[in-house]
């Protein structure tokens, strides 16, 4: 195995290596005309870090973040790393309630948000740190690494959030494998308006960028206008999106600014085989489809160079292990392993258990085959995940909800296709007395984040269960 895979070392190791290399070299910038060089990005995470090491932070607490993204936002997280404290990335769409239930589970010491007044309990700085005092020196860059760097809480079928512990090792090892599969060097730009508390934002498009020495221009949201203007103005070189993006730039003026890319990159969800042909029509760009999980960091790509095969993800990334487990019912699930993938849940020895088999493969709740040519088709999901717009939503969560409601008697609710969002949140409730579908829209919306709420109702007389009492969500049909 490729030794930088391998070998593990701390991300902040790779980081300050590649800065050295090159101070000069920018490494981020923004529409408004800033850039900051790599020699700048070291003082200013440097100047950071010592904040944290001034307002009693110690290596190995966790700060939570959850802001849109900015150069703050990048220097707040990258001190963090240096300083060794660990990240809880936090979705901004969350609800004041979804912030306080991952406060109580994560237990950070800080949390550094666009709009303090969403944490209550603990104390809060904005990303650029200014409620923290004057700097102090501190000592840098000591992490191992096996230690942890990153904890992405996911929810999925069982009650509580699952924190996926990170390390140093797993995220490093995802950045120089897609760094390696995509031919990603310094001279590369990337435009990046994913958000920066997900694995694709953070540990696809901003590791990959520090990893390689290479810069990033940090949108603070994704505009189709914007992204092409970025594309153009800046020369940039990559874009990576959800299929929702490329949805949205292929039904927008600006999608022959794509031509100008070295590559286009979708994630997160399936890319739709009509969607990559309107792009290929009208950019030239074919785009290259990937998988992954929080869990994983990146699993398989399509070939950067040779056939991207639209309907695929193509073959495990350097260092990925990846085999096709039998399941009930003739299907296949995808099994990982690899220094990517994480060793276990935190605390959680009841998701240890469903998660990872006995010889310590990952299942990853995905249905997968191979093609002839072994491309990797993924084909279906054993785990209970709508995808929309690349956010997951957890049925089990928002039933829980919705069954919470006192005129609800029962309530399931199922993913429907749409060209958009790939899949939308379709209800079905049981009412126990009167109850119309505003009522509960204004019940969801004080609990549960926008991207999670039903889009659409149906009142039926009983959810479909087994004898179990599971819910069988392939009879409700959207
Ligand atoms: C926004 N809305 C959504 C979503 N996003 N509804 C459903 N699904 C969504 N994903 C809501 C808004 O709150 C708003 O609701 C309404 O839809 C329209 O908002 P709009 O302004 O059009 O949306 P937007 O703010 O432009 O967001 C669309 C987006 C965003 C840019 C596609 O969803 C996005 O950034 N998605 C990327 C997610 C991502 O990074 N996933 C990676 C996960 P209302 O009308 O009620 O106000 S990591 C992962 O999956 C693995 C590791 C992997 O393989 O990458
Ligand atoms: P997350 O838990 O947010 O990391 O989401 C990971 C899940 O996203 C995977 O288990 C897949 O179900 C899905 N996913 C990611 N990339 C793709 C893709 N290219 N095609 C289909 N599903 C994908």
């Amino acid at each position: 195995m490729n030794r930088e895979l391998a070998s593990g070392g701390t991300l902040p190791g790779a980081w300050t290596a590649a800065w050295a290399r090159d101070p000069g070299r920018p490494t981020l910038s923004t529409m408004d005309g800033a850039t900051v060089t790599a020699a700048e990005l070291a003082e200013r995470t440097a100047t950071a870090a010592g904040r944290y090491a001034a307002a009693g932070l110690a290596p190995g607490d966790r700060v939570l973040m959850s802001a849109a993204p900015s150069v703050d936002l990048v220097i707040a997280y990258v001190a963090a790393l240096r300083y060794g404290l660990v990240v809880v990335p936090v979705n901004t769409a969350y609800t004041p309630a979804e912030v306080a239930n991952l406060v109580g589970e994560a237990a950070p010491r800080l949390a550094v948000l666009d709009d303090p007044a969403r944490v209550s309990a603990i104390p809060c700085a904005t990303p650029d740190l200014a409620q923290l005092p004057a700097p102090v020196t501190t000592q840098l860059d000591t992490r191992r690494p096996n230690d942890v760097a990153l904890v992405i809480y996911t929810s999925g079928t069982t009650g509580r959030p699952k924190g996926a512990p990170l390390t140093h090792a797993n995220l490093l090892a995802g950045a120089h494998a897609v760094r390696i599969a995509w031919h990603w060097t310094a001279e590369d730009r990337l435009v990046l308006s994913l958000p920066l508390f997900h694995m694709h934002g953070l540990g696809v498009g901003l590791h990959g960028t520090l990893t390689t020495g290479a810069s990033a221009l940090i949108l603070p949201r994704f505009e189709p206008a914007v992204v092409a203007q970025a594309i153009r103005e800046r020369q940039a070189t990559l874009f990576f999106g959800v299929p929702t993006m490329y949805h949205r730039l292929a039904g927008s003026p600006h999608l022959d600014a794509l031509r100008g890319l070295r590559l286009a990159v979708s994630g997160s969800a399936p890319l739709p085989a009509d969607l990559h042909a309107a792009v290929a029509d009208g950019s030239g760009q074919r785009v290259l489809e990937r998988y992954g999980m929080t869990e994983t960091v990146m699993l398989t790509s399509n070939p950067y160079e040779g056939e991207r095969r639209p309907g695929t993800v193509g073959f495990p990334l350097p260092g990925v292990s990846l085999r096709l487990a039998p399941r009930e019912g003739g299907v296949t699930e995808i099994e990982v392993t690899g220094p990517n993938v994480i060793k276990g849940y935190l605390d959680r020895p009841d998701a240890d258990a469903a998660a990872f088999t006995g010889d310590g493969w990952f299942r990853t709740g995905d249905l997968g085959v191979r093609d002839g040519d072994g491309y990797l088709r993924i084909t279906g999901r054993a785990k209970e995940l709508i995808i929309s717009g690349g956010y997951n939503v957890y049925p089990r969560e928002v039933e829980e909800v919705l069954r919470a409601h006192p005129a609800v008697a029962d309530a399931a609710v199922a993913g429907a296709p749409s060209p958009e969002w790939g899949e939308t949140v379709v209800a079905f409730v049981v009412p126990a007395g009167d109850l119309d579908a505003d009522d509960l829209a204004r019940w969801c919306a004080q609990r549960l984040a926008p991207y999670k709420r039903p889009r659409e109702w149906r009142w039926i007389d009983a959810v479909p269960r087994s004898a179990m009492g599971k819910v069988l969500r392939h009879e409700l049909t959207p």
